[in-house]
């Protein structure tokens, strides 16, 4: 099904951070605040230029937007495990800032829930991520199905901290610890096979949990991707179970999902619960319904702009700043090599 509707579909893959902010303090000063927001699209955009700051969440929210999707109480081997050590060698430029996680926390694409990226955080507060299994199948000799805390505690797995920048196709972007591990140590402990020349991931599928899978069936649920077998190996890329020094919030992605710094955000897929290595180039999500807007490499790249915007310069969401775009998201030195 191709049905797109010009609110959901891919043609508005992009919407205006300062346009979100005002609508939700149009929503505060109404009394309504942002539940309501549902189906206010159009009348934040007409005040739009009516209002100044941005507010910021209540006391209540914000302790809602950090909440870690799993609880380490219940997670005794995790519990030392959080916040891990930074490793040095991942480290934004000096003059850049960490976003603030709150503002990380509650400007999310992930339209399982919603395409309105300040209703996500919110929306996800009832989605389980505990327990949870990952499978890891195909072309490899010890595939396995891992819960939690066995993807935590794998022989090889280490858990650390990396600041990492962030770069969505819509131009914004963030400054980010991410807690997790590298991609291929859990690839080694599957042992693929040589025949795997892909590497495809699959994400969670519960539409009870999930309103935005019911909400839009036109989509191609659940939501999947997939890397060449060298850059899922390549050491940026990253398994990630925690931000700022915590386990990922729902919104995020909790409790496992990739982070691939040097590609457009929609190439690091969220809730992840399998892995697949296959041996023909497999079609993604977002492929499947633009393949012209969002083709299979995806490298963020300043001289090639998205059909219907350019990707010259990038708006660090939380500041408005704008600075202009790197290639490769500024990994060049780490993957450029990877397309020669
Ligand atoms: N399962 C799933 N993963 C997803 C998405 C999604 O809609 N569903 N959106 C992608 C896009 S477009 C972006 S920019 C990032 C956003 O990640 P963040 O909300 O943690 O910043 O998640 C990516 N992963
Ligand atoms: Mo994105």
């Amino acid at each position: 099904m191709r049905n797109f509707s010009h609110k959901t579909g891919p043609a508005t893959h992009i919407t205006d951070e300062t346009q979100y902010h005002n609508r939700r303090k149009f929503l505060k000063t109404l009394g309504l605040g942002t539940i309501a927001a549902a189906g206010m699209f159009t009348v934040g955009k007409h005040i739009r230029n009516a209002s100044a700051a941005p507010d910021a969440p209540s006391a209540t929210e914000a302790a809602a937007i950090l909440r870690p999707g799993i609880d380490l109480a219940g997670h005794p081997k995790l519990a030392g495990l959080y916040p891990a050590n930074r490793n040095m060698l991942y480290r934004l430029p000096a003059d850049a800032k960490l976003t603030e996680a709150v503002i990380a926390g509650s400007y999310n694409n992930f339209y399982e829930f919603t395409t309105d990226k300040d209703r996500v955080w919110r929306l996800a507060q009832q989605f389980e991520p505990d327990p949870w299994t990952i499978e890891v199948t195909g072309q490899c000799n010890r595939p396995g199905k891992f819960d939690i805390d066995a993807i935590h505690t794998m022989p090889g797995v280490q858990l650390e901290e990396r600041h990492y920048r962030f770069r969505c196709v819509e131009a914004w972007t963030m400054d980010v610890p991410w807690t997790g591990f590298e991609l291929n140590q859990l690839l080694k402990q599957v042992d693929p096979k040589p025949d795997a020349k892909y590497v495809r991931f699959i994400t969670a599928n519960k539409p009870e949990q999930m309103p935005g899978i019911k909400n839009q069936p036109w989509y191609p649920w659940p939501y999947f991707e997939a890397l060449r077998i060298d850059e899922a190996m390549n050491p940026l890329a990253m398994m990630v179970t925690g931000i700022y020094g915590k386990p990922l919030p729902r919104q995020h992605g909790a409790p496992f999902r990739l982070i691939v710094p040097w590609k457009y955000g929609y190439k690091s897929p969220k809730s992840i619960v399998k892995i697949e290595l296959v041996r023909e180039r497999p079609k993604t999500f977002w492929e499947t319904l633009a393949p012209d807007e969002y083709p299979f490499l995806s490298n963020v790249d300043p001289t090639v702009p998205h059909p219907r915007w350019s990707q010259a310069s990038e708006r660090v969401i939380g500041t408005g700043e704008r600075r202009p775009t790197l290639p490769y998201n500024g990994y060049a030195q780490y993957v450029a090599h990877l397309y020669q």
